[in-house]
């Protein structure tokens, strides 16, 4: 005589699989640290909307970095500095580019926090 699976144990795989389906999708940071290093942004940058942005530099040269074409902009930082600025209140994804470099150019994911 075959025995009936549980009720119980149905629910259960169907939660993991709901959970699983959502994976990855973790709240954007409400700080971010951005350290410019060899004239370099780093990759995958990410955080809340309107949430706090701090750039460092290992550079011998100052940076004045630009986020979203204006929308905010950093004072001029030299190494061992630390700018804070506010991120945008809009999602979206926004250009960093360095006024002081030009060629320096990366991405800021701004999320909604949720
Ligand atoms: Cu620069």
């Amino acid at each position: 005589m075959l025995k009936p699976i549980s009720t119980s144990l149905i629910a259960a795989a169907a939660v993991l699989t709901l959970s699983a389906g959502c994976g990855g999708d973790d709240p954007p940071p409400a700080e971010l640290t951005v350290d410019i290093e060899a004239y370099q942004f780093p990759d995958e940058l990410s955080v809340a909307a309107g949430g706090e942005v701090v750039f460092t530099s290992a550079d011998a040269e100052p940076h004045q970095i630009d986020l979203g074409d204006g929308a905010v902009v950093t004072d001029a930082f030299g190494s061992g500095e630390r700018v804070m600025v506010e991120a945008p209140g809009e999602p979206a994804t926004y250009d960093l580019i360095c006024l002081l470099h030009p060629t320096m150019r990366g991405t800021v994911e701004v999320a909604d926090a949720g």
